[in-house]
């Protein structure tokens, strides 16, 4: 074991007397702070399978070593997150990146480390060595019937997959689009893709859901054909009750207000839960909260605002999820970075005097509104978040014991320097 109860509480201990002093005094000046610590230690946000070794782009990928060979070891990793934060405690399977090899050992080894299995993907956008078809000129909107059948095959057997581990949804990230005008028939294409979304949906258990996540560039460079959240929201309502669209926020056209989507998805109850990363300028896969902590935070305002209209819980509801590409970072630094950059900006979020801003927006006091959120947005409420650790058992600061306990070291130590993690 990398990471011990006596390393947890030790660490706890020499930071106890700051951490106090800084939680009682933001206690003092809010209110509701034993709410907001409740609901964040409540909050867990799943930790891709893919995202657990270095990424890369097309120009090269360098590794810092020790990344998990299978997936046993991948548990492990989320495991250690989980230890840590007590805040990552699902993981989400990519398949055939990760496919059980004994579904019930898995299953126990997540068990172990009070692990749930969140969302199952499915991959059509590559071909794999003992495939018959080739996904090239797409998967579900393919003018060919035998490369559908190949792909919705695949997808249902990733939910066969899933009902096995436990998972409750499945999200399907689709690159059929094309990349030159006259390549493809959108209206066809749209049609053939609903045809074969249908097939898949009618595959799904009853308490199922299905997440359409739309993407509105690359691999296809002039059309997605699920390209944006209209998009989305089209299939999802044709489909029916069990689908969902999935915001992954880098998947938008430079300034798209994410917030204003979200809002909408939500009141329509289409809104499925997120891929949560930063960009600056496409799907950059960056440290959430890296680049727009601002941004993040106006998307929980309107989370908040909406589940509870919706009389949603906050913690079950919707899908969390991170979908990240750890290219410069240590890959298990970055998820705890982004982990904790969502609870800021919920609690951020859990701040906002909404009463207050209801009367700012009925009366047009548009100078109101916008002190009311940034009053909230300015508030540093990191001692909360590191009380919700501290209460369920976690690290009060996980970077800090991750790197005093050298686990970096130790994972390259079991593993060794040049391991590389399937799915990048
Ligand atoms: C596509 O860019 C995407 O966001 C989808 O969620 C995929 O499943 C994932 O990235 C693969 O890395
Ligand atoms: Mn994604």
């Amino acid at each position: 074991m990398l990471l011990e109860k006596y390393h947890l509480d030790s660490h706890n201990e020499q930071l106890l007397a700051t951490h106090k002093k800084q939680f009682h005094f933001l206690s003092e000046s809010i209110n509701d702070a034993d709410r907001i610590v409740q609901l964040l230690s409540e909050f867990q946000v799943a930790i891709p399978s893919w995202a657990l070794g270095t990424g890369g782009t097309r120009f090269g990928r360098f590794s810092g070593g020790g990344e998990p060979r299978n997936l046993e070891e991948k548990i492990e990793d989320v495991g250690l997150l989980h230890k840590l934060n007590q805040s990552s405690g699902a993981i989400s399977l990519h398949i055939p990146w990760d496919i059980p090899e004994n579904t019930a050992a898995t299953k126990a080894l997540a068990a172990q480390h009070g692990l749930k299995f969140d969302a199952v993907n499915s991959n059509t956008f590559q071909d794999q060595p003992d495939q018959e078809q080739s996904y090239k000129f797409g998967s579900l909107q393919h003018v060919d019937p035998a490369v559908r059948r190949q792909a919705i095959d695949h997808n249902i057997e990733v939910i066969r997959q899933g009902i096995a581990l436990g998972s409750k949804s499945l999200t399907v990230w689709l690159s059929d689009g094309s990349c030159f005008p006259g390549q493809l028939n959108f209206r066809r294409a749209f049609q053939r893709t609903l045809e074969s979304l249908k097939e898949i949906y009618a595959a799904l258990p009853e308490d199922w859901k299905m997440f359409v996540e739309y993407k509105a560039f690359e691999p296809n460079f002039y059309s997605m054909t699920v390209g944006d959240w209209g998009q989305s929201l089209l299939y999802a309502n044709k489909l029916g009750p069990k689908a969902y669209t999935l915001v992954d926020l880098g998947h938008h056209l430079p300034n798209a207000n994410i917030e204003q989507i979200v809002s909408l998805l939500l009141s329509e109850g289409k809104l499925a839960g997120f891929h949560f990363n930063d960009s600056k300028y496409g799907d950059d896969d960056l440290t959430v909260g890296s680049i727009n902590p601002y941004q993040l935070f106006l998307i929980f305002n309107e989370l908040v605002e909406g589940m509870d209209a919706r009389g949603m819980n906050h913690a079950n509801d919707l899908g969390w999820m991170i979908d990240a590409s750890h290219n410069v970072k240590d890959p298990l630094e970055d998820l705890l970075q982004s982990v904790e950059a969502i609870q800021i900006a919920y609690a951020q979020a859990l701040l906002v005097d909404s009463k207050k801003l209801v009367a700012a927006q009925d009366n047009n006091d548009v100078v109101s509104a916008q002190e009311i959120l940034q009053n909230a947005y300015r508030t540093d409420v990191r001692p909360l978040v590191a009380e919700a650790r501290l209460r369920s058992g976690g690290a009060l600061q996980p970077v800090e014991l991750f790197r005093s306990l050298g686990v970096r070291q130790s994972l390259i130590k079991n593993r060794g320097q040049k391991t590389v993690a399937t799915g990048l």
